[in-house]
């Protein structure tokens, strides 16, 4: 049984890191070489290779240790963090802020935290391995209720995908992924280090800044046979771009018929409409048709719960008995990775999740989340038409969820945040769940000098 082979640390984590570095240096045969990490990924190459040890440097045998570039997304916060400035805004992670520019505990999750306390029952033993049953149930798409099924409380939604992937690589005749290009910078990551071969298929066009639908069907029909596909559920990061539900539709057909696996990755649900339902419909396509499929969900942004680090794989299969014998590997998957997951964070998600009042008034905070960040999109819109800033701006308004994929390039963004102390990724991605009405003039006129400034 191939689970009962203990492999080597040393080769098999060499060949992962050179896979990756492979994939991320730029000669991999499909490497996403235009994503919107390309500069700090060719850094990261030697960052991430292992370095040897055994010689004494320094007094220390870690002497010739690289120092790793900081992460391209967390990696801004750090310089944020880092800026005195007065007029500083970060626009790089995707988290929600208020109007007043502070994190946000739901009220919903201040009242569930306030239950649990309360309740001298709950004690502090490990979970299963699997995590918190009732968690696992009601975090299930409600679709799936024909006991087909598999889900695993994890780490948020990394290691949701981690798990999911590392139990691909060892169980999946395919290992191949193919990933939309571009994606959210970690995917790449997480998949060659669990062991799986990267590709992209297309699906941004920078010059209709919308859907490449024709090159995503063409991408994907091309692939291989069983090949797995990456599907954000909704509110693509970092484009804002999603496919409309009769694309959505053309997509599982064609790969329905071609045998591709579905694994989606669902980070922002109730982000892009405002409603869970609605933003659940693309997974719920592929769940009805009796298909396979996984699915990695977080509730980092959509509860709240970032640090809690809560979060679901899925994996929807044909029939009970064979989700009964896949959730069994999962857990062989997870047990020596981190054991068992963390119980507060999960608890809070059932708290919620069990109870209709609780759960109703989590999706009137969802929605106030979502308008917030539409309001901001309007008047980022308006700013920058009221300064006259040349260029087309309507993909602000067209773009959903958490972000907009801007079109500025590395210098415009490395101009805004020398000049006026504005931190975003470098692919031009703005948080706009970090904007508030008081810093939108701000960030227009730094638009505006950016895109207007002789070069
Ligand atoms: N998937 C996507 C598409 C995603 O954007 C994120 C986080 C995650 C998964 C993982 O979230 P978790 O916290 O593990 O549940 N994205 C934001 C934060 C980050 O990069 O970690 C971001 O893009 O800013």
């Amino acid at each position: 049984m191939e689970d009962a082979t203990v492999r080597p640390i040393g080769p098999s984590t060499g060949r992962r890191l050179s896979a990756l570095a492979r994939h991320l240096g730029g000669d991999h045969p499909a490497s996403p070489s235009s994503t919107s990490e390309a500069a700090p990924m060719a850094s990261l190459n030697h960052a991430i290779a292992p370095s040897h040890t055994s010689a004494f440097h320094g007094g220390s045998v870690f002497g010739n240790v690289v120092q790793a570039p900081e992460d391209p997304i967390l990696g801004v916060t750090v310089a944020y963090n880092k800026d005195p400035s007065p007029v500083k805004v970060n626009l790089g992670v995707g988290a929600y802020r208020t109007e007043e520019g502070k994190p946000l505990v739901l009220n919903v999750v201040r009242r569930a935290e306030q239950l649990l306390v309360n309740d001298l029952s709950r004690v502090k033993e490990y979970l299963p391995i699997t995590g918190l049953a009732e968690f696992n149930k009601l975090s299930a798409n409600p679709a799936i209720q024909e006991n087909r099924v598999a889900t695993v409380q994890c780490l948020s939604g990394t290691g949701s995908l981690r798990v999911g992937a590392e139990f691909l690589a060892k169980h999946y005749h395919e290992r191949t992924i193919y990933i939309p290009l571009p994606t959210w910078g970690n995917h790449p990551k997480v998949f060659t280090l669990a062991g799986l071969s990267v590709k992209t298929y297309r699906y941004y066009d920078p010059t209709t800044r919308g859907l490449n639908f024709q090159g995503l069907l063409e991408d994907l029909n091309a692939s291989p046979t069983g090949a797995i596909v990456l599907l954000h559920a909704c509110a693509h990061n970092p484009t804002g771009v999603d496919p409309t539900v009769e694309q959505w539709e053309q997509i599982r057909q064609l790969m329905r018929s071609k045998e591709l696996l579905p694994f989606f990755d669902s980070a922002y649900q109730g982000f892009a409409s405002g409603n869970l339902d609605a933003d659940a419909q693309s997974v719920r396509l592929f769940v009805a048709d009796g298909g396979e499929l996984l699915a990695a969900q977080s509730y980092a942004k959509n509860m709240g719960l970032y640090g809690e680090r809560v979060g679901a794989l899925s994996i929807v299969c044909r029939a009970a008995d064979v989700a009964g014998r896949v959730e069994s590997q999962l857990k062989l998957v997870i047990r020596p990775m981190y054991s068992n997951p963390p119980i507060h964070g999960a608890s809070i998600v059932a708290t919620i999740l069990r109870d209709r009042e609780l759960y109703n008034e989590w999706t009137v905070e969802l929605k106030a989340m979502a308008d917030r960040i539409i309001s901001m999109r309007h008047l980022l819109y308006d700013a920058l038409r009221s300064r006259g800033t040349p260029g087309d701006w309507s993909h602000i308004i067209k773009q959903i969820g958490m972000f907009t994929f801007t079109g500025l390039n590395t210098e415009q963004v490395a101009f805004m945040t020398r000049e006026y102390h504005i931190y975003m990724t470098s692919d031009g991605r703005i948080s706009m769940a970090g904007l508030s009405s008081r810093t939108v003039p701000h960030l227009a006129d730094a638009i505006h000098a950016a895109v207007t400034r002789a070069v």
